[in-house]
């Protein structure tokens, strides 16, 4: 048994690992005791607000992190316990002055300017609802949650400091051991699953849920009702810890706490109870003393220069507007800037001969993670519940189908009124892979995904949802990702690959043709992590920051 201290918690885990997560009953109580603090800081009040650390045109910094989702604050945190002064430079906001409303994220009943990226109009996975339209106009703005569209695929991203973890559903799944181990092969999935999955759960404030609670929970009445039809088919099914506060929750339900999870926030932001990355890493980070965080500045080119790279960004106002220019110098230069992000400012630093050397493979091995979302019309009977949890609790594990393999997480449909819906967010083992490429044309990058390519993942999905629609005499929901259209695939949430981890990159993610560059977020992971993919990247950036801080730092 090894253990460590994370956060002034000694953490330890047992070496055992299974679907779900792998925590002692010691390290348990370290990461609720984390929870905990966190959540009570979060109550009622706006978050804490970071340091922000404007660069500034020709400052020369020792480590520059691009993006401040998981990769890139893990790299933060551990670069800056090793006593190097980092600057983390972040495209989205900073979040945390509360709108007019008083809150600092809107909820998904009535979005507005918050919730989308620089859009007019809302593009939510669930598009339409009974015959219409369910998008809405909003203000353009350096909203929380991007849909980035490519040929065939729209992507949803976070944007803004925190990353993915500001709108994600929590869902902190580490995979089974045999998984991991097939997916990362050059990896060494003991240690893994030893050292760098309970650091990141520990550090993440990963908690599970109350089961005797949740029997009852009125906000999980979806969940039993997904978990029932699973049950009835034959399929199995398991509990999904979270880094979303379960005793904030209960507080929710018992109408003791603001609701958050309970008033239909989670895709546009958490005001209460999530433990986002800026509540967890990032807040360490910065009580180091030793990291700036450069909100709405995104980086638009790396190159070598004497005494390290120029990284030159952008400044944003909240119109998406370019107010300014600056480069600066770093010594070392961390890729967080997620999969996608990643990979197209690599592959255009490529092609445009700023980083000629990197290798033909950057790009390339990208996936979806199997994504692909479906809905069930439930009977009258089987209610779901007009108050919905936004938080999934649980998933069905069909994963050891080998003719389709399936980890389907039972999603809430937060409409504030009973839909007799069932919906489900499928993870399948998908072999496609894209590519992103330059587009002289057009100075951006394309990524050659075909809708069609989601077909395995609709097929592995059937071989579950055909079998309970069956055996409950229910039919599949028709119409919510488009008129008469059955399946959600044509978006993901999980982009991962692009800059695989030993293939174009070193076992560390270093860039080796270049002395001094890292990519250490989702692009490292080659199309799939068979569950929900957080836990995944946190771990494996723990894993090499701690090497390259021990190798290239001493
Ligand atoms: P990420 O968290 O995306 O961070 C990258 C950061 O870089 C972002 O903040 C960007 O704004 C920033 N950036 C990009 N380009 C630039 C640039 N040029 N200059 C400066 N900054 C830049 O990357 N995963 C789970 O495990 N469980 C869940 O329940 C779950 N639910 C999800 C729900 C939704 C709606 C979405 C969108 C995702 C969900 N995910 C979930 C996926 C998860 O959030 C995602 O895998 C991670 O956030 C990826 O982490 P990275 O560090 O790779």
């Amino acid at each position: 048994m090894r253990s460590l201290s994370v956060r002034g918690f000694v953490y330890e885990n047992s070496g055992k690992s299974h679907y779900g997560h792998s925590v002692s009953r010691r390290g348990f109580l370290a990461a609720t005791s984390v929870i905990f603090g966190a959540a009570v800081l979060g109550r009622g009040t706006p978050a804490r607000a970071l340091p922000t650390k404007q660069l500034a045109d020709g400052d020369r910094v020792p480590a520059l992190v691009i993006g401040s989702g998981y990769g890139g604050a893990v790299a933060a945190l551990r670069l800056a316990q090793a006593g190097v002064d980092v600057a983390v430079v972040e495209m989205g906001m900073s979040w945390t002055a509360p709108g007019s409303d008083g809150k600092i994220f809107c909820g998904m009943l009535k979005p507005d300017g918050r919730s989308f990226w620089l859009r007019n109009r809302t593009d939510q996975p669930i598009s339409n609802f009974a015959g219409g339209d369910y998008n809405k106009d909003i203000q353009k703005y350096t909203g929380v949650l991007d849909s980035e569209k490519f040929s065939g695929i729209r992507v949803y991203q976070g944007r803004g400091v925190g990353g993915g973890s500001l709108v994600n559903g929590g869902m902190a799944v580490t995979p089974k051991q045999e998984y991991f181990a097939g997916i990362l092969p050059s990896v060494d999935a003991g240690e893994m699953y030893s050292t760098y999955y309970p650091r990141a759960n520990a550090a993440l404030g990963v908690n599970n849920l109350d089961q005797s609670w949740f029997e009852t929970a009125e906000c999980y009445n979806y969940a039993r009702v997904g978990r029932k039809h699973a049950e009835r088919s034959g399929f199995a099914w398991t509990f999904v810890p979270n880094v979303y506060d379960f005793g904030y929750m209960k507080l929710e339900q018992a109408n003791q706490a603001t609701r958050s999870a309970l008033a239909s926030e989670v895709i546009y932001g958490n005001n209460y109870g999530k433990n986002s990355v800026d509540k967890t890493y990032l807040a360490d980070a910065a009580a180091t003393g030793k990291v700036g965080i450069t909100p709405m500045h995104q980086v638009t080119a790396v190159s070598p220069t004497e005494g390290g790279y120029k990284v030159e960004m952008k400044q944003l106002d909240t119109s998406g507007a370019t107010v300014a220019t600056k480069a600066v110098v770093a010594q070392r230069v961390f890729f967080a800037a997620g999969s996608v992000g990643t990979s197209k400012l690599l592959v255009s630093m490529k092609a445009q001969g700023k980083l000629p050397d990197l290798p033909d493979t950057v790009g390339s091995n990208w996936g979806n993670n199997g994504n692909v979302m479906v809905a069930r019309a439930n009977h009258m009977w089987d209610d779901t519940g007009s108050l919905q949890s936004c938080i999934p609790c649980l998933g069905i594990d069909n994963w050891a189908d080998t003719a389709g393999p399936v980890f389907a997480e039972v999603s809430p449909i937060p409409a504030g009124l009973e839909t007799f819906i069932s919906l489900y967010l499928a993870i399948t083992k998908n072999p496609n892979r894209g590519k992103f490429t330059f587009n002289s044309g057009t100075g951006g990058v394309d990524l050659n995904w075909q809708t069609g390519w989601a077909q395995p993942s609709i097929d592995a999905a059937k071989r579950v949802f055909d079998k309970i629609n069956k055996k409950e005499g229910t039919i599949y929901r028709t119409d919510l990702f488009g008129l008469y259209k059955t399946w959600g695939d044509d978006f993901t949430y999980h982009p991962l690959g692009g800059c695989v981890l030993n293939q174009s990159t070193d076992n560390y993610g270093r860039l080796t043709s270049y002395p001094g560059l890292y990519v250490i977020d989702g692009s490292l992971i080659p199309g799939s992590t068979t569950v929900n993919p957080f836990v995944t990247i946190t771990a494996l950036a723990e894993r090499n920051i701690e090497h390259i801080v021990a190798t290239d730092l001493r």
